[in-house]
C-alpha cells in the first residue's frame, strides 16, 4: 500500500541509528513513532519533500555540562547535567528534569522526543524538551540537595526563560528541588520570573492541581477508555507501579472513581494490600519520611511486602505502570493477559517494552501510551504558566475540571485519529499521528529552520 512511504520511514530510522550510536532508549522511542508515520507521509507529500520527520528527529540544541558540588562531609562530587531542547515549533521548550543515576544522553533524548508529541496532544502552546542529571538524590540531606540544585542551575540558567525553555519535575525532582532551582535562578538573574519553572510551591507561584495532575490525568484517561467500552472503575482491581508523584495521585483518583488500587512499588519491591492502598499512610511513608515501600507493609496488617519480584504478577483488571521506562516486558505482559487484565494505561514514560505492547495487541488489551495518558502533568504545567502570566490563581475545582476536559479531548483526538487513519481503537497510532500532525504543521509553516 504505502511501500514508498514505508521505505522512507526505514531510511529515516537507519539514519537516526547511525547518527546516535548507543542511545537505545532514544532509538526505541523514535522507532515507535516512526512505525505510525508511513500513513501520514502517504497523505502529506510535503512532509517527505521538506524532510519534516528528519528535522523533528534532530534536537534543535543539546546542552551537556559539568555539575560539581560538595557533600556534607566535604567530599567533592562531579555529576553531568543535560538539557535537550528538542523542538520549539509550538512554544518554548517544555519538559521535566530527571535526577537519577541512570540518566544519560540517550534517556534524556527519548524523554525529550516523546515530550514533543505529548505536548502537542495537550493542545497547549508548548514545545518539547527534557533534562536532568545522573545525580542520585537517595539518602542525600536537604543541604546536599540544595547545593546540587544550585550548582546545576548556575550553568543551566543561561539557557532558560519563560519564552525560551521552561523545565519542571520528573523522577527525583519535586517541589523541594524546584524551590532550590527557582531560588538560584532568581538570585543569578535578579528576576522574579515565575514562568521559568513549573511545579512551584503554592506559596510562590505554583498552581493548584499541578502535584496531582499526572496521576489524576492518567486515571481520567483510563476512565475515558472504560467509558468507550460502557464500563467504569466501579469494582475494578488496579495495580499501579511506583510510589512517587505519579503513582500516589493515580491511586487517589482511582479510589475516588470507584476502583481499588491493591498494589504499588518502588525499586526495592512491591506491596499488596487487598483492602486497597491506604493513601494517607503511603503519603506519610513516601512523601514525608522518604522511606522505602517496605515500611508501608510494616505498619499495615493487611499488607504484604515482596522484595524484588514483578508487581505485574499481582492479578488486576487495570494496570497503570507509573515508575520508569521498560519496567513492563513481554513476560510481564503475558502474565497480565493470563490474569485477565483488560487495560494498560501508561502513567510513566515508555514503561512498556515493544514486546509488551505486541502482547497487549494480541491479547486484545486496551492500551494507552504514556504520551497520551500521562499528558495531564505537562498540560497542568501549561495552566500554571497561564496563571503566572496573568498573575491569577485558579481554584482547585476549576483547575481539576480543566484537567479532566483536557484528558477527554486528548483521548477523543487519539481515538478519532486512529479511526481516520485506518486503525480503529489503536491509541498508539492515534497519539503518534495526532501529535505529529500538530507539530509538523507548525514546523512546515516556519520554513526551513
Ligand atoms: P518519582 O521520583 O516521584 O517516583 C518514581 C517512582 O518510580 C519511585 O517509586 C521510584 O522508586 C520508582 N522508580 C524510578 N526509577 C526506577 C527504576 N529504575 N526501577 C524501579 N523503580 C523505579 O517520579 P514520578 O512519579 O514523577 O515519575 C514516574 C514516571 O512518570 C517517570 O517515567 C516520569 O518520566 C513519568 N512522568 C512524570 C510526570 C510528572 O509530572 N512528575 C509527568 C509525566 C510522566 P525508588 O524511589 O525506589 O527509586
Ligand atoms: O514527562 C513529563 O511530561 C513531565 N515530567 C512533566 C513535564 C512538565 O513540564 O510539567
Amino acid at each position: 500500500m504505502q511501500a514508498q512511504e514505508t521505505a522512507t520511514v526505514e531510511r529515516i530510522y537507519d539514519e537516526v541509528l547511525r547518527r546516535n550510536p548507543g542511545e537505545t532508549e532514544f532509538h526505541q522511542a523514535v522507532r515507535e513513532v516512526l512505525d505510525s508515520l508511513a500513513v501520514v507521509l502517504a497523505r502529506h507529500g510535503e512532509y517527505a519533500e521538506m524532510k519534516t520527520i528528519e528535522r523533528i528527529c534532530e534536537p534543535e540544541r543539546q546542552i551537556i555540562f559539568r555539575v560539581p558540588w560538595q557533600d556534607d562531609r566535604g567530599e567533592v562530587h562531579i555529576n553531568r547535567g543535560f538539557r535537550v531542547e528538542f523542538n520549539s515549533a509550538l512554544g518554548p521548550y517544555k519538559g521535566g528534569l530527571r535526577f537519577h543515576p541512570s540518566v544519560n544522553l540517550g534517556i534524556v533524548k527519548f524523554l525529550g522526543f516523546e515530550q514533543i508529541f505529548k505536548n502537542a496532544l495537550t493542545g497547549m502552546p508548548i514545545g518539547g524538551g527534557k533534562g536532568g542529571s545522573d545525580f542520585d538524590p537517595k539518602g542525600r540531606s536537604d543541604a546536599e540537595i540544595m547545593r546540587f540544585c544550585q550548582s546545576f542551575m548556575t550553568e543551566l540558567y543561561r539557557h532558560l526563560g519563560e519564552y525560551t525553555d521552561v523545565p519542571a519535575g520528573d523522577i527525583g525532582v519535586g517541589t523541594r528541588e524546584i524551590g532550590f532551582l527557582f531560588g538560584q535562578y532568581k538570585r543569578i538573574t535578579n528576576r522574579y520570573e515565575s514562568g521559568v519553572l513549573t511545579g512551584k510551591g503554592l506559596g510562590w507561584g505554583g498552581a493548584l492541581v499541578r502535584p496531582e495532575a499526572t496521576g489524576y490525568g492518567a486515571a481520567f484517561f483510563a476512565a475515558e477508555m472504560l467509558n468507550v467500552r460502557d464500563q467504569s472503575f466501579d469494582g475494578k482491581r488496579v495495580v499501579i507501579s511506583g510510589s512517587g508523584n505519579v503513582a500516589v495521585y493515580a491511586i487517589e483518583k482511582v479510589h475516588q472513581l470507584g476502583g481499588t488500587a491493591v498494589a504499588c512499588s518502588d525499586s526495592s519491591g512491591y506491596v499488596v494490600d487487598e483492602n486497597g492502598i491506604d493513601l494517607e499512610l503511603l503519603k506519610q511513608v513516601k512523601e514525608v519520611e522518604r522511606a522505602r515501600i517496605e515500611v508501608y507493609a510494616d505498619r499495615v496488617g493487611s499488607a504484604t511486602f515482596v522484595a524484588g519480584g514483578s508487581i505485574w504478577d499481582v492479578p488486576c483488571d487495570i494496570a497503570l505502570p507509573s515508575a520508569t521506562q521498560n519496567e513492563l516486558d513481554g513476560d510481564a505482559a503475558g502474565t497480565l493477559a493470563r490474569n485477565g487484565c483488560a487495560y494498560v494505561v501508561e502513567g510513566a514514560n515508555m514503561p512498556s517494552t515493544p514486546d509488551a505492547v505486541g502482547v497487549f495487541r494480541e491479547a486484545g488489551i486496551a492500551f494507552a501510551p504514556g504520551k497520551a495518558a500521562n499528558a495531564g502533568g505537562v498540560a497542568t504545567s501549561a495552566l500554571e504558566m497561564q496563571q503566572n502570566a496573568s498573575r491569577d490563581r485558579w481554584t482547585f475545582e476549576h483547575s481539576e475540571a480543566r484537567l479532566a476536559e483536557i484528558m477527554r479531548d486528548i483521548h477523543n483526538r487519539c481515538h478519532e485519529t486512529a479511526g481516520d487513519y485506518g486503525a480503529p481503537g489503536d491509541l498508539v497510532l492515534g497519539a503518534n499521528v495526532a501529535g505529529f500532525l500538530r507539530v509538523a504543521e507548525a514546523v512546515h509553516a516556519h520554513g526551513l529552520i
